[in-house]
């Protein structure tokens, strides 16, 4: 039997916001990166993952000289607090550069600006010394299907990301695919859709994928055969577990809360491929509640993490033998029952 693997942990910044929904306001006062810094070594995790302005605020007013020196100065941080930087991702969502997409928006100017701004956050990993740059690819879609033409916007996507490959040899990407929100619909919406990209780029062997759970289920699929798919292809290079009530907003809740089953079978595929044996972490893409409070704040973050350990477990001592038994007999009634025991744990 190989070696179980000792997961190692992740969280962004942003999965400790501030309760703000679009129908009312923050719910807690806003933090520092030192306090965010703190509650991730304190909750036992060992990674943060990063937007290129979490790491240089206001960074479309700054030069690459101050990005870079400022980007420096917080990998001294996360060094000196011995948390490793997993990955970058250029917010391409919030400019007023991207109100039409970002690597596909009808206005050259703006691919050109989204482009650029991926390149910097290359550079924002270089100085943190982290060559993983995800792409969620947020506006890069339409909510009028005329207003695009979708074929170029595929030649666009491509394009993007071998600038971003030619910029630094080094750099690998993971796309981090999502069916809808803030888009109707998006062009990348599953991980089908991302290797398929992949192949058509400058160098497949750097481009992967990032597989969300929430987004999985956005798009009608099960996570965990999105992963067994993605590690087919050796290309699953980041997670980001979390829970999804269905076909609603994007609800980024605590990994489990939705649906136990489906995630004690995300956790089984995450066994079975060896996922984290190449160093790769398991992030938890979730957020706090509305409700709440500040002295909660990071509960939602370290119950995802027992969660998910308490799965490890249960899908180690999942009764393979037994379970082998019931298939070769077609017995999948029994089979399913036996998983909802092992769940509850009788
Ligand atoms: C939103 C995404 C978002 C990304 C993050 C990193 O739906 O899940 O949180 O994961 O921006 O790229
Ligand atoms: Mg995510």
């Amino acid at each position: 039997m190989p070696a179980a693997t000792a997961y190692r942990y992740c969280f962004g910044p942003w999965n400790l916001s501030e309760g703000q929904d679009p129908y009312g306001p923050p719910t807690r006062p806003p933090q520092t990166f030192g306090w965010k810094l703190q509650q991730l070594k304190e909750a036992g995790f060992d990674a943060m993952m990063f937007h290129d302005d979490d790491v240089v605020p206001d960074i479309d007013n700054k030069s690459e000289i101050q990005i870079i020196k400022e980007a420096r100065e917080t990998g001294k941080r996360l060094k000196d607090a011995g948390v490793v930087a997993e990955i970058v991702a250029p917010r391409l969502w919030f400019s007023p550069m991207t109100i039409d997409g970002a690597y596909t928006s009808n206005d050259k100017k703006c691919r050109q600006y989204a482009i650029d701004r991926s390149k910097r956050c290359i550079d924002i990993g270089k100085a943190l010394n982290c060559n993983l740059i995800v792409l969620w690819l947020a506006r890069e879609g339409s909510y009028i299907r005329e207003s695009k033409n979708a074929r170029k916007c595929l030649d666009y996507l491509v394009e993007a990301i071998d600038a971003l490959l030619a910029h630094d040899k080094k750099a690998r990407i993971a796309i981090e695919p999502k069916p809808n929100e803030p888009m109707d619909l998006a062009y990348i919406p599953t991980i089908g859709h991302a290797l398929a990209v992949a192949n058509l780029t400058s160098d497949p062997k750097r481009v992967g994928c990032l597989i969300e759970s929430a987004h999985a289920i956005l798009a009608g699929l099960d996570p965990a055969d999105e992963i067994d798919f993605a590690m087919g292809f050796g290309k699953l290079w980041s997670i980001h577990l979390n829970d999804q009530n269905g076909l609603k907003f994007d609800q980024d809740k605590p990994f489990g809360s939705a649906n136990l089953r489906v995630a004690f079978n995300q956790v089984r595929a995450l066994e079975r491929n060896g996922y984290g044996k190449k160093g790769e972490y398991v992030a938890f893409d979730v957020h706090p509640f509305r409700t709440t409070k500040v002295e909660h704040w990071m509960r939602h973050l370290v119950n995802s993490k027992r969660t998910f350990e308490i799965l490890v477990e249960k899908a180690r001592s999942f009764d393979e033998a037994k379970a082998q038994a019931l298939i070769a007999d077609r017995n999948y009634q029994d089979l399913d029952q036996y998983v909802l025991e092992h769940l509850m744990g009788v």
